[in-house]
Formats: C-alpha cells, sequence, structure tokens
C-alpha cells in the first residue's frame, strides 16, 4: 500500500493511472447501460428528466476526463520512457502529484451526484446560461467546476513532464528520428494540451466567478455574451478530442507493425502527420457553433476537411504496414484492425458534419451522437483494449488468455456496431440528443430498441474482458522480454515487468527499431 502512495516510479505511476481509468470505466459504462435502458422504447419513465440530464453529463465527462485521456497518460508514463531508454520521466514528484490530483478529480466530480439538488446536470461541455443558473441547482454543478479544474492542472503537469522527458531525457543514440511512433504522439499531445488546456481552465474559473461572485462574462443583461463561453470551451473542447485520439494512432501503429512482422511504412509521414492534425485542430473549435450563426462558417468548415488529409496519410500508412505483411491476427491485432474500421466510420461522418448545411440538419442530433461514439468508444475505446492485451504482458508480467480475448474482441466490435449504426438513422430522423425520451414517431421505436441490445451485448464483452484479467492473474503464466516475439522497440529488451531502473543494459540505437536490429543484425537498417 505505501508503494502505491510513495513511489514516484513512472511505471508505478502508470499503473495507477491505469488502474483509476479502469474502474471509472466501469462506472460511465454502467452509466451508459441506464442511459440506453431508458431510451429502449418511446415514453419510458425509468429516470426522470433531471436523473436522465445528470447520468449523461456525468457518462460523457467521465468518459472524456476520467477514462480515454488519462488512460493514454498513464500507458505514456509507463512506456515513453522506456522507449526512449530513460530511467524515469523528468519530474518524478511532480508525476506523483499529478496523478494524485487526477484521482482526485475524478472523486470531486462523483460527488456531487450526493450534493442536494444532484450532480451536474448540463452536460460535459457545461453550456452558459444552464451552468451558470444558480436556482433550482445545489453544490453538484460547481463540484464538477471545481473537479474539472483539478482535472485540467493534473493533466498540464503530465503534459508538462513528457515534453521534458522526451526532448532531454533520450538514451544515447536515440535521437529524434528513432523514436517510437507512440512516443512521437504522445510528444505532439503534450504540446496539444500546453496550448489547449489553459482554455479551459480559465472559463472554468470564469463560471466559477459568474456562479457565487457576480462576475457577468456570459450574461448579456450585463453585457456579457453566452457565445464568449462557446469559444473558450471548444478551443479547448476540439483540440481535446485529439488529446483522445493521437496517443491512440501510435498504439495502432506499433500493434499493427508488430503483428504484420514488417517495419512502420511511412514512419516520417506518420510523424508529420500527427503534427499536422495537432496544429489544424487548433483551428477548427468553432465548427461546433455553425448553428449558433455567429461564426465564419465557410472558413471553420475548410480548415476542418483539411485534417481529413492528415489522417488520411496516416490511414494510407497503416495499409501499407500490413501490405504483403505476415498478418498474425492476435487479439491486439483485432483490435487494432477494429480500430481501422470503427475510426473510419467516424472520421467519414466527421466530415460530413464539417459541411455546414448537413451540420443544420446533424446538429444536437443522435447523428452527432453515433459520430463522436465511433470515434471515442469505436476509436480510442477499442486502442485501449489493443494496448492493454499488447503491452499487458510487460506491464503485468502475464498474458490475458488469447482465446477469451478474441470472444472479448467480437462481442465488443459486433456489440458496439450494433449500438451506433442505428443512432445515425435515428438522428437523421430528428431524434435529438440530450433529451430522456422521444415519441414513437417514424423508425425511432426499433432503433432504440436495436441499440439497447447493441449497449447489453457490449456489456457482456466487458465482463467477459474483466473475468479473462482475473482467470490470467491466476493462472500467472510467466512471460520473457519479448512475448510476442516480435518486438521492434527498446521496451521489448527488458523484463516483463521491467526492473525498477528499466535496463540492466541498453541494445546500441541505430533505428527505429533497436530490438528487432539486435536480434536480427544482418537485417538492421541505420536510420539517421
Ligand atoms: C461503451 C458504450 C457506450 C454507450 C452505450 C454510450 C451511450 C451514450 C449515449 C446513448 C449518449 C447520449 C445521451 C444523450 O444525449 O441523451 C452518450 C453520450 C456521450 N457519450 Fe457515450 N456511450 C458509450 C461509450 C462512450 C465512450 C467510450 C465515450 C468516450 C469518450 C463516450 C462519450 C460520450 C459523451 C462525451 C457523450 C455526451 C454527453 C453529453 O451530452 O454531455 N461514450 N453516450
Ligand atoms: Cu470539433
Amino acid at each position: 500500500m505505501k508503494m502505491w502512495l510513495t513511489s514516484t516510479n513512472h511505471k508505478q505511476i502508470g499503473l495507477m493511472y491505469i488502474s483509476t481509468t479502469f474502474f471509472f470505466f466501469i462506472l460511465a459504462g454502467i452509466l451508459s447501460l441506464l442511459i440506453r435502458l431508458q431510451l429502449a422504447q418511446p415514453d419510458q419513465n425509468i429516470l426522470t428528466p433531471h436523473e436522465y440530464n445528470q447520468i449523461f453529463t456525468l457518462h460523457g465527462t467521465a468518459m472524456i476526463f476520467l477514462v480515454i485521456a488519462p488512460f493514454a497518460f498513464g500507458l505514456g508514463n509507463f512506456l515513453v520512457p522506456l522507449q526512449i531508454g530513460a530511467h524515469d520521466m523528468a519530474f518524478p514528484r511532480l508525476n506523483l502529484l499529478g496523478v494524485f490530483l487526477f484521482i482526485f478529480s475524478g472523486i470531486i466530480i462523483f460527488l456531487g451526484v450526493f450534493a442536494e439538488g444532484g450532480g451536474a446536470f448540463a452536460g460535459w461541455t457545461a453550456y452558459a446560461p444552464l451552468s451558470t443558473m444558480i436556482v433550482g441547482t445545489g453544490a453538484g454543478q460547481d463540484l464538477w467546476l471545481l473537479g474539472i479544474l483539478v482535472n485540467s492542472v493534473a493533466t498540464i503537469m503530465v503534459a508538462i513532464n513528457f515534453v521534458v522527458t522526451i526532448l532531454l531525457y533520450r538514451a544515447p543514440g536515440m535521437t529524434m528520428w528513432r523514436m517510437p511512433i507512440f512516443t512521437w504522439e504522445i510528444l505532439a499531445t503534450a504540446l496539444l494540451i500546453l496550448m489547449a488546456f489553459p482554455s479551459l481552465a480559465c472559463v472554468v474559473c470564469e463560471l466559477l466567478l459568474e456562479r457565487h461572485y457576480g462576475a457577468q462574462f456570459f450574461n448579456p443583461a450585463h453585457g456579457g455574451d453566452p457565445i464568449l463561453y462557446q469559444h473558450l470551451f471548444w478551443f479547448f473542447g476540439h483540440p481535446e478530442v485529439y488529446v483522445m485520439i493521437l496517443p491512440y494512432f501510435g498504439v495502432v501503429t506499433e500493434v499493427l507493425a508488430v503483428f504484420s512482422r514488417k517495419p512502420v511504412f511511412g514512419y516520417v509521414g506518420l510523424v508529420l502527420s500527427a503534427f499536422a492534425i495537432a496544429g489544424l485542430s487548433m483551428g477548427v473549435w468553432a465548427h461546433h457553433m455553425f448553428t449558433t450563426g455567429a461564426v465564419a462558417n465557410g472558413f471553420f468548415s475548410g480548415m476542418s476537411f483539411l485534417i481529413a488529409v492528415p489522417t488520411g496519410v496516416k490511414f494510407w500508412n497503416w495499409i501499407g504496414t500490413m501490405w504483403k505483411g505476415k498478418l498474425e491476427f492476435t487479439t491486439p491485432m483485432l483490435f487494432a484492425v477494429g480500430f481501422l474500421f470503427n475510426f473510419l466510420i467516424g472520421g467519414i461522418t466527421g466530415v460530413m458534419v464539417a459541411s455546414p448545411p448537413i451540420d443544420y440538419h446533424a446538429e444536437d442530433s443522435y447523428f452527432l451522437v453515433a459520430h463522436f461514439h465511433y470515434t471515442l468508444g469505436g476509436g480510442a475505446l477499442f486502442a485501449v483494449f489493443a494496448a492493454i492485451y499488447y503491452w499487458g504482458p510487460k506491464m503485468f508480467g502475464f498474458k490475458l488468455n488469447e482465446t477469451m480475448g478474441k470472444a472479448n474482441f467480437w462481442l465488443m466490435f459486433i456489440g458496439f456496431n450494433i449500438t451506433f449504426i442505428p443512432q445515425f438513422f435515428a438522428g437523421i430522423e430528428g431524434m435529438p440528443r440530450r433529451v430522456f425520451t422521444y415519441a414513437p414517431t417514424g423508425d425511432l421505436g426499433w432503433l432504440n430498441a436495436v441499440s439497447s441490445i447493441g449497449a447489453g451485448i457490449m456489456a457482456i464483452s466487458a465482463v467477459g474482458f474483466v473475468l479473462n484479467v482475473i482467470v490470467s492473474k491466476l493462472a500467472q503464466e510467466p512471460v520473457g522480454d519479448d512475448p510476442w516475439g516480435a518486438g521492434q522497440t527498446l521496451e521489448w529488451a527488458t523484463s516483463s515487468p521491467p526492473p525498477e531502473f528499466n535496463f540492466h543494459a541498453l541494445p546500441p540505437i541505430r533505428s527505429e527499431r533497436p530490438v528487432f536490429d539486435m536480434r536480427h543484425p544482418e537485417l538492421a537498417e541505420e536510420r539517421h
């Protein structure tokens, strides 16, 4: 117990992030099942409108701030020092403070539900004036705001740590152009956090000042403007969706290369496209505000279309990596390929809603809910599972059961698509999001029933995953340094789990795959 409270070791802190996100994933998953239960049929009253508003607010908030983004910080904490040949992160104590602030932020956010009047209810976007409303709301919204503020400070801390570690703590020979793609994506993510998160911290403080100290930032009656809130929120909010996907682009790239038994295809293109995406993502925020009529739709639509170009480069390189490879469909590989399928649908529907005429119809409908679940659920979440199955042996010292793993994947993949494909059509038929029920018009009844069945299948898959962890932990089959026998990057040159100081000795580093070069010197290629 003492080690969990005091160790500043990056691997320990990585596991603290990962186990905490897993706990919040279970909570946020249960909340999503409650939503699907309420929406399974029209005109149901299993939940009251206020309960429903609190539940989707907490579900979305948790999945974004307490699951998908921090899981990547945990994985990065565990892996980045290993991948660059360092013994730890640059600021170990700041790292420990950061993970505790993160855990604390989650507790504060969830404590809100016990406040008089219930928890936050204004969605994960907390738009003013809904979120500045005091009358009839208790401390739930304030605790949510405080939790988000603490979470944003913790996130800025971990980003600083990643940038300094990656730029200054690489082992001799580990030049920037020899770093693994995952580490590059973490660097792009950390820089994006430093550019975007201050806007979140600032707008949360403004909301708290407006709720309790008479500030009038967003109140038009006193010269304020609710549109200002949306600008400040989405200046953070859109880059945040890339903070939640860039690390997983890295996960998928590494898994595809290892289980295609090939080097990454288009290494430089993958690196440059990560920074192109990060840069462009700072210039598209107002595509969330097309329907306000208060922004330059043409400009922000054009910028949003542009992001498809570097994303296309990534898809091209992922396909190139698999092309003519010796494909091995292990569980991590299945989740990585599932990611490609789902994220493609998420990406294409993203381009659709980046067009203002289509967005006028799709905004705040279930078409949009389906779109961002394909990118964040079908994309990022699938990559989370790929990462656990792929790097699990390195982190825990045992492999998860492959047969149960494949069942986990197929149930998750089928369940996911059954859940969210009907939502596109419910949205096209005009079903609004964030409303606790709907009238039995058109196809909405059966579309939602099918969607809820899909969510049930996903839940069974998630239970299967938990069982797999328990069964595999009990079996505790020991694994060597390179359990998949195809390691390329440095983490596969040390034991599983690694020793406290990471490496007894480092292999020579002359390319982006030093472990492969060490094992196959006859095939080794130098990369400058
Ligand atoms: C695991 C299965 C999941 C199911 C069944 C599910 C279901 C839903 C549904 C039905 C809504 C819409 C509620 C409404 O607008 O009335 C919703 C909202 C949302 N979900 Fe999920 N979700 C899942 C996973 C995820 C994941 C992995 C993320 C990742 C970030 C996520 C993020 C969100 C967000 C941000 C919202 C918007 C909340 C708001 O309107 O403020 N969900 N989810
Ligand atoms: Cu956006």
